[in-house]
């Protein structure tokens, strides 16, 4: 047995909801059946490589106060392995089926593309060897194309085609390594595709680029034989003041006006779906309108700050909301659940990692309960139903089938003369109904 760095921890066991051991699920029983079909399978649960390994807990005031064992500083690859290791251990014992990472969050950055390329290899044999010891598998893989000081600019948006290159190169390397470790899908986020101010910036032009971009990914990925989906995660802000891929609908209208739509679903994520002014069950059933609803990246804000604080999720009314909207699509095929958040500074030690996780993961599950209970009882779904039966026959079956006319309103409406049922559209009575299965 290789060094272990969770020592006084074991295997995360399902205790039931009378349990006071605060390293045990209460409400996560991965076998257990809910619609047909395990929660294993429902929640499709992963854990980011970047806040849980790479997180050390520092802010623009202070620095990190996380205990992290395998964090040595050294930035090598030997301790990069080592990092592979600590958190294969981490998500085993957690008992998530899946992983996500960045290609720098695994390996470090050479002096040059080539060296970086030859640490990326070298920490992916050892993440391929690690799937393979655990049956942990990757949910999906994404290039970390902001933090080096070259993406400045931006990456696929930058003003320098030298820029677009590199950018090019390093996603080219990560799907290799994605398609590799049998990744279910690959994501791009646009971390600095976007701008501060308009006075430098030639917006069509970068969104231009941004199109390109994405057809030479689809290009690459049908070359390498990558059967997953790409996935854009939206973001309004942070870093950038305005991000391209603002909301779900802009990135929807972007993948339409570049012809891209059918290659990308959208992985949403809670706390950027408030960033933008919406929430997140607003997000979900945007994409899920356009059949565009892929992952999601689990997490929350904080209404008071105006950043992306990824937080755990711990509210029922969120994760319940969720859920409800994932059940309804069909539910996840390749996408999951996938936790990019982070502890808060003041939780430094080890079990935190697990104790936030644990929470994550029992209110997800209480959450897909919830949303199933709603469903079976169906009288949230048919009072929706019922709201809209006007379209079921005449006038509005009409409309909706494209048959009638301006003309053909204007004839129905002076035969009526005025509207005199209109019904109630009961909010209070509908999120007290809610309330019962909370
Ligand atoms: C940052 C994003 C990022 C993506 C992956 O806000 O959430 O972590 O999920 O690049
Ligand atoms: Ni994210
Ligand atoms: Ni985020």
């Amino acid at each position: 047995m290789s060094k272990q760095f969770f020592p006084g921890i074991s295997s995360i066991e399902f205790e039931g909801r009378d349990s006071k051991n605060p390293l045990a699920f209460k409400h996560y029983n991965a076998d257990e059946v809910v619609e047909g079909k395990a929660m294993r399978d429902h929640l499709r649960f992963a854990v980011v490589y970047w806040h849980t390994m790479r997180g050390a807990g520092g802010d623009m005031f202070g620095w990190g106060t996380a205990e992290r064992p395998w964090q040595t500083g050294e930035g090598t690859v030997k301790d990069a392995i080592q990092r592979a290791r600590a958190m294969f251990e981490f998500v085993g014992k957690l008992g998530a089926p899946f992983y996500c990472w960045h290609d720098r969050d695994v390996a470090p950055h050479g002096k040059t593309l080539a060296e970086s390329n030859k640490n990326f290899d070298a920490v992916g044999a050892e993440l391929k060897k690690l799937q393979a010891d655990t049956g942990i598998r990757l949910l999906w893989g994404t290039a970390q194309n902001f933090v080096h000081p070259r993406y400045m600019h931006g990456a696929a948006t930058s003003c320098s085609a030298d820029v677009f290159c590199f950018a090019a190169a390093q996603v080219k390397k990560a799907l290799e390594w994605t398609h590799e470790l049998d990744g279910e899908g690959y994501v791009f986020w646009g971390g600095r595709e976007g701008y501060s101010t308009l006075l430098n910036t030639d917006l069509k032009r970068e969104m231009d680029h941004l199109g390109r971009f994405m057809h030479m990914a689809v290009d690459y990925k049908r070359k390498l034989g990558f059967k997953g989906p790409f996935y854009i995660e939206p973001k309004p802000k942070e870093p950038t003041k305005h991000q391209y891929d603002s909301d779900a609908a802009a990135c929807l209208n972007f993948l339409r006006e570049y012809g891209l739509l059918e290659h990308f679903k959208l992985n949403i994520e809670t706390n950027h779906a408030t960033l933008a002014g919406h929430t997140m069950q607003h997000e979900l059933e945007v994409a899920g309108a356009a059949g565009a609803l892929g992952s999601i990246d689990a997490n929350t804000g904080d209404l008071l700050l105006g950043w992306d604080t990824d937080q755990f999720p711990t509210d029922l009314y969120l994760t319940s909301q969720i859920m409800l909207s994932i059940l309804n699509s069909g539910g996840f095929t390749t996408g999951g659940t996938n936790f990019d958040a982070k502890v808060r500074r003041e939780s430094f030690k080890l079990e935190d990692l697990f104790h936030a996780h644990i929470a994550g993961m029992d209110t997800f599950a209480r959450g897909l309960k919830i949303a199933a209970a709603i469903r079976k009882d169906g009288r949230l779904a048919g009072f929706v139903k019922n709201r809209y039966r006007s379209w079921d026959s005449g006038i509005g079956a009409k409309i909706e089938s494209g048959k009638a006319s301006f003309s053909d309103c204007e004839k129905h409406a002076l035969k009526l003369g005025e509207v005199n049922d209109l019904e109630s559209g009961r909010q209070e009575l509908l999120e007290a109904i809610y309330n019962e299965f909370i």
